[in-house]
């Protein structure tokens, strides 16, 4: 693939650009954040958290809302979320009548804790702890991906995305049906892949190294805010060599990608000198039997913060034409890269 791209600009006016892994376009709009209204001003987060909190929910040993009593675990800690929003067993069911069409879903809901300690989120973890977390997520994608076709594993961090508690947890949530978002990723990765011979996630990986968009990497990952990015400080995650899922990242990977998290979350709560919200996500191959050798295993970030305290909604136009953003992905890659080395931003290299 030619990086040439010399003579290309990216236009400063207001311009689309094209999603190339959902075949979806969104509206960069720069310099409008200088508009008189800011929007909403979210709470800060709190930010002095007891190490044990009697009255969280994950904390080792506190009883759950339907009464069970958690262990007193020391590690990491995964249960069934009491409230699942879909259930393994129940009846086959399907409905049809003209254009309204529905039928049952079987899944299972799970939590999975990151550690024992209420304060520790992952961007305060040493790398030992954090590949507890990603080992975490590959054991539990394996188990699930026996029973399931789709494993979400993902993360709500932050009242301002809804996550219910500070404990650093996550969620995953498994079912046959392959979902939407999977299906459009599917779709491209599928279409580049027998137009190319070459996975499209790893084409493009190549493409962003030493770009205005890296945030960093090393020898086995890219982390870069997308060219497409819709979310002001959006990030996506991609291992450099071809890995479909989460079991297969092998040790090396597994230990690499421990302090690539490390790095951005740092960088994240860096970026506002306040626990940064976000959500969070894997999107693996999914366990159908069908070969996917299109398919590259990837994680996003979705932060909803424009500023420290204002969010960006995601409402009128984004809701019913298209995504819409304010400051060019390359600006906010420049300013999560200051907060990521904790330096002085770096001059963009090309475009924008
Ligand atoms: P979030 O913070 O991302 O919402 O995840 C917490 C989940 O924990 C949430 O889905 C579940 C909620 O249903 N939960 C339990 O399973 N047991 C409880 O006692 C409280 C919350
Ligand atoms: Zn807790």
């Amino acid at each position: 693939m030619s990086k040439d791209t010399s003579s290309a600009v990216i236009p400063s006016q207001p311009h689309r650009r094209y999603n190339a892994l959902t075949d979806e376009w969104l509206l960069v709009s720069a310099d409008r954040t200088s508009r008189p209204w800011l929007g909403r001003v979210e709470a800060p987060p709190p930010q002095d958290l007891p190490a044990y909190d009697p009255s969280c929910y994950l904390c080792p040993g506190n009883v759950r809302a339907n009464g069970e009593q958690n262990p007193t675990y020391d590690s990491t800690f995964v249960f069934t979320n009491d409230f699942a929003a879909l259930r393994p067993d129940g009846p086959e069911a399907s409905f049809e009548e003209g254009l309204l069409r529905a039928h049952s879903e079987l899944g299972t809901c799970q939590v999975i804790c990151f550690s024992p300690r209420h304060d520790l989120s992952m961007s305060r973890m040493s790398t030992a702890q954090a590949r507890t977390v990603v080992d975490l997520w590959a054991n539990q994608t394996a188990a699930l991906g026996e029973r399931f076709e789709w494993v979400q594993v993902f993360e709500n961090r932050g009242a301002a995305m809804g996550a219910s508690n500070p404990h650093p947890h996550g969620q995953i949530w498994a079912g046959n049906a392959i979902p939407r978002e999977a299906e459009k990723e599917d779709a491209s990765q599928r279409r580049h892949f027998e137009a190319t011979g070459h996975r499209l996630l790893l084409d493009y990986a190549e493409q962003e190294t030493g770009g205005p968009r890296e945030l960093g990497g090393d020898d086995e990952w890219l982390v870069v805010v997308p060219f497409w990015a819709a979310w002001p400080f959006e990030a996506l995650v991609i291992p450099r060599r071809p890995v479909s899922r989460l079991p297969d990242l092998d040790d090396r990977q597994r230990s690499s990608l421990s302090d690539r998290l490390i790095g951005l979350l740092r960088g994240y709560d860096g970026l506002f000198e306040e626990p940064f919200p976000y959500s969070m996500g894997w999107h693996q191959a999914p366990f159908d039997g069908v070969e996917r050798l299109h398919w590259q295993l990837h994680a996003h970030f979705y932060p909803p913060l424009l500023r420290a305290t204002v969010r960006k909604f995601m409402v009128g136009y984004e809701l019913l034409s298209e995504p819409q953003r304010d400051i060019t992905a390359e600006d906010a890659a420049e300013r999560l890269r200051a907060a990521i080395d904790g330096a002085v931003p770096r001059t963009t290299l090309q475009g924008g």
